[in-house]
């Protein structure tokens, strides 16, 4: 069976001094570099939220507060910090990450008026981002997700993937959370083993 490793926004800016920090984010890149280089996944998949400067997920570029919630194209957005600004410093993996060659990289958050926190397609579901065709494309049938955010990229990323008919794990040790609220990680890791995937120590 044909296996992928997802490696979730492992970003500058979701890293230690980061404009939109994950607590301990830091930690899970050793880990994340020892999958890699175990060389027991058919492909390595990195995706990057690659925002533009005017995108509606920054509270500055709505006249609101950080942490506030609006409602863009009918469904909630959270607002956050200005982060991972195409081309900037902050958008750039972390120069710690082991990035393969042959790693394929998926951009996205580029549509100024809709987030993306899955892998696979946008908030509002309109548009795929070419993960699933290329996963398809190559027989992978397992995933193994790792990154940043567990509560946010990791989560959407992992239940896209059920929903798509993989075989979907998700690595405790890989993954840190943001906990915009309390609790979150914990809340993030029953949803995800109700919606049947897999948590790998
Ligand atoms: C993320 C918030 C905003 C993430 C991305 O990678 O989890 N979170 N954009
Ligand atoms: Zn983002």
């Amino acid at each position: 069976m044909k296996k992928a490793l997802i490696i979730v926004d492992v970003q500058n800016d979701f890293c230690q001094g980061g404009a939109l920090e994950v607590p301990e984010a830091n930690d899970i890149i050793p880990y994340i570099n020892h999958l890699s280089k175990e060389n027991e996944y058919d492909q390595i998949v990195l995706t990057q939220d690659w925002h533009p400067t005017n995108h509606k997920s920054f509270a500055a570029n709505n006249n609101k507060k950080i942490g506030e919630t609006i409602t863009l194209n009918g469904i909630p957005q959270f607002m956050w910090p200005d982060h991972c600004v195409q081309n900037t410093f902050g958008a750039e993996f972390h120069k710690d990450l082991f990035v393969p060659n042959n790693a394929h990289i998926i951009q996205k958050g580029k549509n100024i008026d809709i987030d993306s926190y899955s892998g696979f397609q946008d908030n509002n579901h309109f548009m795929k981002t070419g993960l699933d065709d290329f996963l398809k494309y190559h027989d992978v049938e397992l995933v193994e997700i790792v990154g940043l955010a567990l509560d946010y990229c990791v989560k959407f990323t992992a239940l896209d993937a059920m929903k798509l008919d993989y075989i979907t794990c998700v690595h405790f040790n890989g993954t840190k959370a943001v906990n915009v609220k309390p609790n979150s990680a914990r809340d993030t890791i029953y949803q995800l083993v109700e919606n049947g995937v897999t948590i790998l120590g």
